[in-house]
């Protein structure tokens, strides 16, 4: 039933276009990863704080959810304005609560909210809020609509669950598969459940229910947009490119950060309970391992414990080293993760401890600027960052290494090694977890050639190059 107080996943896919579109719009800072920090802001007058959002309204209000219920009003330089609202009938105890709120993406001129909670018999429940008429920073709690109460029987654990809504207007929920280990009633990897997934709805601004329909483009007729995932607590948009980050909170071994780039099909299957990271969990009545999407990071849940907190990219203005950086965080150990894409279709991930634990979410302000919310330290800090671990090496810029082709067919992997880095060893890993090469990099640099095992199964491997600032991680296909 494994850790997590509260829990939370990532996935890369992309095409070679796709990246190249990227990189001719930004700049190669992109490749640098930058130092971060913590600023507080609220360090008072927060009771086991859940989220932090915006309106959108131009305001430049702060809401944080609480726990309990409550949500508070905050404006733009964290001074406490007023209770928006209490959710009502809600169940509030480890992970059970009020863990969400989005405002419509027209909130300014309708005044409809939604909030995502835990209700009193344990079930996962969406509701939708208006403003009050007379005061801009009071609900009315009369004007509750229930969009969706989604059974959660048995297991008081896995509940997601973080609401977005997409520039197309869309309104997304991540749901937990139900609880327990080892999701035992198998309703991740089920269509017809609508635990362990990403959910999503078109809301309407009617009066009498239904309150929301199926979006024609849903992969199966009904709520599912997405599925596999165990406890998918915190993700969210990029806001500029629509590509979607998930923290998927894993069993005992793994956590997971997912990747969806905004222009993949719908449908996606983030693997779990088959796999728990890019190891086999339970594979039992299983699709074949190249339908699902694997990871774009995962790492081995540390001792006593592990929990992903999903985090979000970075697009604000005031940090220009972190320009394009998602970063997400560990619940327990405070290890923050830095991911930025290294230019060959993968991923370079960095991470940095901070004296931070409890990290439940990151939420950014209108402006895009980036803030993080400790649910047991019952704070709010500022993400700020001190310029890029490589600002006075000229070729800082440049990608930590490179693994190619993604497609093997000659028994031979190559691993480019240009960045001014201290490369550690080179691995090949299979879809199981086992490790089936590992050569030294320690002094080198330029162009390695890898030969590779001829016994080597056609499949799927993940490829891993680690250095003194972070690892590069590919997933290649071996002929
Ligand atoms: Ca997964
Ligand atoms: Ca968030």
């Amino acid at each position: 039933m494994k850790k997590s107080l509260l829990p939370s996943s990532l996935d890369c896919k992309l095409s070679k276009n796709y990246w190249f579109i990227l990189f001719s719009i930004v700049s190669t800072s992109i490749f640098a990863q930058p130092n971060i920090g913590l600023s507080p802001v609220i360090s008072s007058g927060l009771s086991a704080p859940m989220q932090l959002v915006n309106a959108g309204d131009g305001s430049k209000r702060v809401f944080i959810v609480q726990k309990a219920g409550s949500i508070r009003v905050y404006d733009s330089s964290f001074q406490f304005l007023a209770t928006l609202l209490t959710v009502p009938n809600i169940t509030s105890s480890g992970e059970r609560g009020l863990l969400s709120m989005a405002f419509h993406p027209d909130y300014k001129n309708n005044g409809f909210f939604y909030v995502y909670y835990t209700n009193a018999a344990g079930d996962l429940e969406i509701s939708r809020y208006r403003i009050s008429a007379n005061d801009a920073n009071v609900a009315d709690p009369a004007s509750k609509a229930i969009l969706i109460t989604i059974p959660h029987p048995t297991f008081s654990n896995h509940n997601g669950g973080e609401l977005h809504f997409d520039k197309a207007g869309f309104l997304y929920l991540s749901t937990g598969d139900g609880g327990s280990g080892g999701d035992p009633n198998g309703n991740a990897q089920r269509t017809t459940s609508l635990l362990g997934k990403i959910l999503r709805f078109s809301v309407n601004t009617s009066l009498t229910p239904p309150y929301y329909s199926i979006p024609a483009g849903n992969p199966f007729g009904n709520e599912v947009f997405a599925l596999g995932l165990r406890n998918p607590y915190r993700w969210s948009f990029d806001r500029q490119t629509g590509d979607m980050w998930i923290g998927d909170v894993g069993q005992d071994s793994f956590e997971e950060i997912n990747f969806r780039a905004a222009n993949a099909l719908n449908g996606t299957n983030y693997g779990w309970r088959c796999y728990e990271g890019n190891v086999t969990y339970n594979t039992a009545g299983c699709a074949a391992a190249s339908t699902f999407v694997f990871p774009a990071h995962a790492y081995v849940s540390q001792n006593p414990a592990a929990s992903i907190t999903g985090g979000v990219v970075y697009r604000g203005t005031d940090y220009p080293a972190l320009q394009g950086c998602y970063v997400g965080a560990d619940f327990y150990s405070g290890i923050f993760y830095k991911i930025i894409p290294n230019g060959a279709s993968a991923w370079t991930v960095g991470t940095q401890t901070l004296s931070l634990t409890g990290v439940v979410d990151f939420g950014e302000t209108e402006d895009g600027e980036v803030f993080v919310v400790s649910n047991t330290r019952n704070s709010v800090s500022r993400l700020t960052s001190t310029g890029t671990t490589s600002s006075k090496n000229p070729k800082e810029g440049k990608a930590l290494a490179s693994i190619y082709p993604t497609l093997i067919s000659d028994g031979f992997i190559r691993v480019q090694l240009d960045a001014p880095s201290f490369y550690q060893y080179f691995e090949l890993i299979d879809m199981n977890g086992r490790q089936l090469l590992k050569a030294d990099l320690s002094k080198q640099t330029g162009t390695r050639t890898i030969a590779l095992s001829p016994n080597l199964a056609t499949g799927m491997y993940v490829a891993k190059v680690s250095s003194n600032l972070g690892v590069t991680v590919q997933k290649v296909y071996i002929q």
